[in-house]
């Protein structure tokens, strides 16, 4: 590392221990100024390994071999990519791993309403949780069912749909779904039962329309502050007659604000930075591979994917069978959505990255693996 970075790391260590009132034995470089993330990235050195070095620095202020190198590319089967963080979140303290959330959905508990109609019941429990977003780097989280993001839910067109909303956190929140419902169910404040306090409950009922790629998010005020700090997740409704067959994966475009500037330090897909990087996403060549993606990305207001060596279908909002564009890249604004499908011709690794350069080099980076392997 250069000896600038070195002060600007530290001028950055004092600066965080100032605002989180902790105290740090970090000298203040009075002569050199707070570094944005971009000059981080303009050190030139493992901005992720960097970030996290100062996101925990009144904690663990030696955590200096975080930051990776072109050498430790080939040691982690990263050859696309020097600059990733080190080493591997603790997913079991975060009862969270990547890996499998890519998959799981939540279809509720299912019975038949007196009149045929199809029920699904959810409960989904606010709780106030430290999460890991990248080896080492620790964010006080607001969490939907203990994870961000929350529970994957999914229902069909047409159902009924019952959450039993519990606010066990320290601050009121609401759930408010995107889809078309009664003003009562909206989850605002100031209209049907508005925010729900430390304690409450409330159940939210509608029929699942239109069908499609939605999410739900706390809608409490600052708004911007309730969703970054976690509180938001997938919601699917399938449409009656389903799509073809495929392989069905989660991707939640999120980051994280950990200094609480205004600014993210750490971007990714469903939270941790680079995990997928590290364990690459196995598909089937040839098989069809269906991508749900909602960009729930705070302070940012455009995030974007491209997918390396191959091109894919795009279903914007999922409200149409009809795709509207082929392409190997689409942008999203905050809380837009897009179902990609695609089918990976040819075996081999194929990184996958929001195209902001900077998203990337934050933690935005994925591979998909692809095989030919009969056992994915
Ligand atoms: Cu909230």
């Amino acid at each position: 590392m250069s000896e600038t970075f070195l002060k600007r790391l530290a001028a950055r260590i004092a600066h965080m221990g100032r605002w989180r009132g902790l105290r740090t034995d970090a000298p203040a470089v009075p002569d050199v100024p707070d570094p944005s993330r971009r000059e981080f990235i303009r050190a030139g050195v493992g901005v992720v390994g960097g970030l996290a070095v100062a996101a925990v620095a009144p904690r663990v202020a030696a955590a200096a071999p975080l930051i990776t190198s072109a050498g430790h590319s080939a040691q982690h089967g990263v050859g696309h990519s020097g600059n990733i963080a080190v080493g591997e979140v603790d997913t079991t303290r975060m009862a969270y791993d990547p890996v499998p959330f890519l998959t799981q959905f939540d279809r509720g508990k299912v019975s038949r309403l007196p009149g045929g109609q199809t029920l699904r019941e959810f409960k989904v429990v606010a709780h106030d949780r430290e999460i890991e977003i990248a080896p080492g780097v620790f964010f006080p989280a607001w969490t939907f069912n203990g994870t961000v993001p929350g529970t994957t839910l999914r229902v069909r067109e047409g159902d009924r749909v019952r959450i039993q909303f519990v606010n066990a956190g320290t601050h009121p929140h609401t759930m408010h779904f995107h889809g078309i419902h009664r003003a009562e169910m909206d989850g605002v404040p100031g209209v049907g039962p508005g925010e729900i306090a430390p304690g409450g409950t409330f159940t939210y009922e509608f029929d699942a329309i239109p069908f499609g790629l939605h999410q739900y998010h706390c809608h409490t005020l600052p708004l911007k502050r309730h969703i970054h700090k976690g509180l938001y997740g997938m919601f699917i409704i399938d449409p009656r007659q389903g799509r073809p067959p495929a392989r069905e994966l989660v991707m939640v475009m999120n980051a994280f604000d950990t200094n609480f500037d205004g600014e993210n330090e750490v971007y990714a897909v469903n939270t941790v930075a680079f995990h997928y990087a590290k364990h690459p996403i196995r598909v089937k060549r040839n098989e069809l591979v269906r991508i749900y993606v909602v960009n729930m990305t705070e302070f940012d207001p455009i995030n974007s994917i491209h997918i390396h060596g191959n091109f894919f279908h795009v279903y914007r909002t999922g409200t149409s069978l009809v795709p509207s564009e082929y392409t190997d890249t689409i942008m999203l604004c905050q809380a837009e959505r897009a179902i990609l499908e695609v089918r990976f011709p040819y075996a081999g690794r194929f990184m996958f990255h929001a195209h902001q350069s900077e998203f990337t080099e934050l933690g935005w980076m994925g591979l998909f693996e692809v095989t030919d392997d009969v056992d994915v």
